[in-house]
């Protein structure tokens, strides 16, 4: 997989990308990731890449002008267009379904904005997909940009290491994970739960169960379905 990242902050990558599974993944060619500054498609003195909102407002709004030339760059850059996502709070969620539909393809494009977002035109003539990675308001695209990359990369084949699995993890089966435990057996006089010492495989799976469905129903009512919550 190939995925391109356009930004205005490419240093903020720098560090995710040269840590654990996602270094590792482009050490072994699994993925290459590639970050590109939009700054750097400017034709102006003052390299701007943001202006005020027609119709007036707060805040400033990414000019369309750069971030086209920016895109028009890095397609070339590979054969495949691949999907186009535009990381904005104003989209459909990011969930394991969808992380697993994108690590199907063989390249991303992403768009990680700042200020108060992009000029419309830009998800429009890019025909970019939007995707939020949770409602809440984040200072720029490009911490959401990191999530999509490593939720994704992790599910492409090879990049976990025999220790890691992506099987057991919460939502693979739609629900919570159970709690894990390690030593020491009693931490603080917080014990170990006596069945995972008992050595017998189909209690411990059956609590597991019984724990994950339990979780979620407290938790993540919302996973089980409209009508348990
Ligand atoms: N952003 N999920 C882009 C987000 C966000 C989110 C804030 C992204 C502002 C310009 N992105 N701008 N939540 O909060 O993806």
């Amino acid at each position: 997989m190939r995925i391109d990242i356009l930004t205005l902050f490419p240093e903020m990558f720098d560090s995710p990308l040269h840590h654990s599974i996602l270094h590792r993944a482009q050490e072994r060619g699994i993925v290459v990731v590639a970050v590109t500054n939009i700054r750097d498609f400017t034709t102006d003195k003052y390299r701007k890449v943001d202006d005020k909102p027609y119709g007036g407002g707060p805040g400033m709004v990414m000019m369309p002008g750069p971030v086209f030339d920016c895109f028009e760059h890095v397609e070339k850059l590979a054969p495949q267009r691949g999907r186009v996502i535009l990381l904005t709070p104003q989209g459909p969620r990011l969930d394991q379904a969808k992380a697993r539909e994108l690590a199907q393809e063989e390249r991303l494009i992403l768009l990680a904005g700042r200020y108060e977002g992009f000029d419309e035109r830009i998800r429009l003539g890019l025909d970019a997909e939007p995707i939020s990675i949770g409602d809440y308001v984040l200072n720029g695209g490009e911490l959401a940009a990191m999530v999509i990359v490593d939720s994704v990369v992790r599910l492409l084949p090879g990049a976990l290491g025999d220790e890691d699995s992506a099987q057991d993890d919460s939502f693979s089966d739609g629900l919570l994970e159970y709690p894990q435990y390690t030593r020491p057996e009693d931490f603080r006089g917080m014990k170990v739960p006596g069945i995972l010492l008992s050595g017998d495989h189909g209690k411990i799976a059956e609590w597991r169960r019984r724990q994950s469905l339990e979780r979620t129903a407290n938790w993540r009512p919302d996973l089980l379905g409209p009508d348990a919550r």
